[in-house]
């Protein structure tokens, strides 16, 4: 491809992230799958007896996949006897609830800390070395630079790929996997050991080097502007190419964490080729590296971790605080796809999951620690049936265009152009009659709007309102018809007809903050004067 980066290298697999009109998407054997996620906590698949009774509770929430966590050292208790009875037991459930599954390889590291690595290991820091904070102190976060530690993980992740090969392959339960979970240096930006501070003061790797030269016009901002700084240098150490400072140290961390973490991954696809990607917890802004878990897949190091590790498919936010506007945009630069693993269980995701899919086409969504509310009549249950009907129109994409929106704060309002329309949004509680448009906060909501004839579309979601009018001044536009519809087996089956109250007598499409659903509208326009 010339860009250094190809889309992970997962081939002709049966499970694979390719692009369909120039948008990532992900395909189980050639049938585009949007995942409607959640991710377990992280100690709830280490009993199955736990997990269990919630199971039936998720399936009612309309996901179709659930990402749960493999733990190294429940795995691998002692070194080279692999124990993969939970594995089993977990594929088997998700099957009974027809449920995929995402896989966490909670290897390595696990949020900086290296907690989940085997006891037979922890105890051996001869064999497998350990990182010093920066008051010198040994500290449970594993060296990247441990050869041994790589040779340990790659086996375990080898052997757990070939186990899901030979025991799914043909039932294709496991959908993905996660490498790693939210790599992270901290207390220093970069690691300061004897080897970490020689490979620092040498020249930077000749593959580094080579995807600079190549790659120049695809660099993010953030690295770009060190680079171009510095002289645009390749051939000098990570200070003479980057720059003096602590971001320097970060870039270099990263590398050696991206080169970690792809030979884990490409040993894994060797074995069984599934989609695999890394995820982030995102800094706060202002705070220094090492004050944060530093050099991961962050979007101001997204080259590194892409020239470093191109066996990976995707890199990944989790989403505990943010703009979720500011760093989607990040995220999707370089022919990064969007996929969001983890995000804060509030209220806001049943809202959120429809501007991610509708304005950002993410490959998937997951609300993190999804067993805690696991009731069919929780909003994000309500999203989750109208994106589950949606679904084969989304991936299809064979609409004239779609898009999404998010009222996220109180008169937030959105402008959309699809064809020769201008369609107005806003919140529900615009209404005058809405019940809580003078409490001084509103319920985020949202909703997406597909493009589906030169004057027809879907819209779906819950809380807002739809107005639309014709870009030509000439021409004003109404509604022909509006039609409540639901998909069952993927055939349009028709509602209500809404053109009364329900749409305002003409004027408008809308959701109440506690309606859900789908409506299918034609326009028709008149001469203005
Ligand atoms: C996430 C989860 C789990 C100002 C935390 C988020 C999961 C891990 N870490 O509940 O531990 O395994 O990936 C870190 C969030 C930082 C939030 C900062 C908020």
């Amino acid at each position: 491809v010339g860009c250094g980066y190809v889309w992970g290298q997962s081939g002709a697999s049966a499970i694979r992230i390719g692009k369909k009109d120039g948008v990532a998407q992900l395909t189980i054997d050639q049938q585009p799958f949007l995942i409607l996620g959640g991710e377990l906590g992280n100690s709830s698949a280490s009993n199955m007896d736990y997990l269990r009774p919630y199971l039936p509770h998720i399936r009612e929430m309309n996901l179709n996949t659930v990402i749960a966590p493999v733990y190294w050292e429940l795995l691998e208790p002692e070194e080279n006897r692999f124990d993969f009875t939970l594995v089993d037991s977990l594929i088997e459930s998700a099957r009974r609830y027809d449920l995929k599954l995402v896989l966490l390889w909670f290897g390595t590291w696990k949020n900086s800390m290296s907690c989940y690595v085997p006891i037979w290991m922890k105890t051996d820091s001869k064999r497998f070395p350990r990182t010093f904070d920066s008051s010198g102190r040994s500290q449970e976060i594993l060296s990247v630079f441990g050869s041994e530690t790589l040779e340990a993980d790659k086996k375990a992740f080898v052997t757990l790929l070939r186990h899901i090969r030979e025991n799914d392959a043909s039932k294709k339960t496991v959908i993905m996997v996660q490498v790693e979970n939210e790599i992270g240096m901290l207390s220093t930006a970069r690691e300061v050991s004897d080897k970490a501070n020689a490979l620092y003061k040498a020249r930077i790797p000749e593959e580094l080097a080579h995807y600079l030269q190549q790659n120049d016009q695809r660099l993010v901002p953030e690295l770009r502007k060190r680079w171009e700084e510095n002289g645009r240098r390749v051939d000098g150490a990570w200070e003479d190419v980057f720059g003096r400072g602590l971001a320097t140290d970060e870039i270099f961390q990263a590398w050696y964490y991206g080169k970690y973490v792809n030979a884990v991954a490409l040993a894994g696809k060797k074995e069984y080729n599934l989609p695999m990607y890394v995820n982030a917890a995102l800094p706060r802004p202002g705070v220094l590296p090492g004050r944060y878990p530093s050099a991961g897949p962050l979007p101001h190091l997204l080259n590194i971790w892409q020239a470093a590790a191109p066996a990976i498919d995707i890199l990944s936010p989790d989403f505990y605080n943010p703009d979720t506007r500011y760093w989607c945009d990040l995220y999707l630069r370089n022919e990064n796809p969007l996929f969001i693993p983890e995000m804060r269980f509030d209220k806001t995701v049943a809202a959120k999951v429809f501007f991610v899919v509708g304005h950002y086409n993410a490959l998937g969504f997951s609300p993190f620690s999804i067993e805690s509310e696991s009731d069919a009549s929780a909003p994000l249950a309500r999203s989750y049936a109208v994106l589950q009907q949606l679904s084969p129109i989304i991936t299809g994409r064979t609409y004239l265009g779609m898009d999404g929106f998010l009222f996220d704060k109180k008169d937030r309002a959105d402008t959309i152009r699809m064809g020769h329309y201008r369609i107005a949004l806003s919140h529900y509680n615009v209404l005058p009659w809405a019940h809580e448009s003078r409490d001084s906060v509103w319920s985020t909501t949202g909703g997406l709007i597909i493009q589906t004839g030169a004057d027809e579309f879907l819209v779906a979601g819950t809380g807002f309102v739809a107005t639309f009018s014709n870009t030509d001044t000439a021409l004003v536009t109404n509604i022909a018809s509006s039609d409540e519809v639901s998909y069952i087996d993927g055939k349009e089956v028709l509602g209500r007809r809404m053109n009364g109250d329900q749409d305002h007598q003409g004027r408008h499409i809308r959701f109440s903050t506690d309606e859900w659903g789908i409506q299918r509208v034609r326009l028709y326009n008149s001469p203005a004067v």
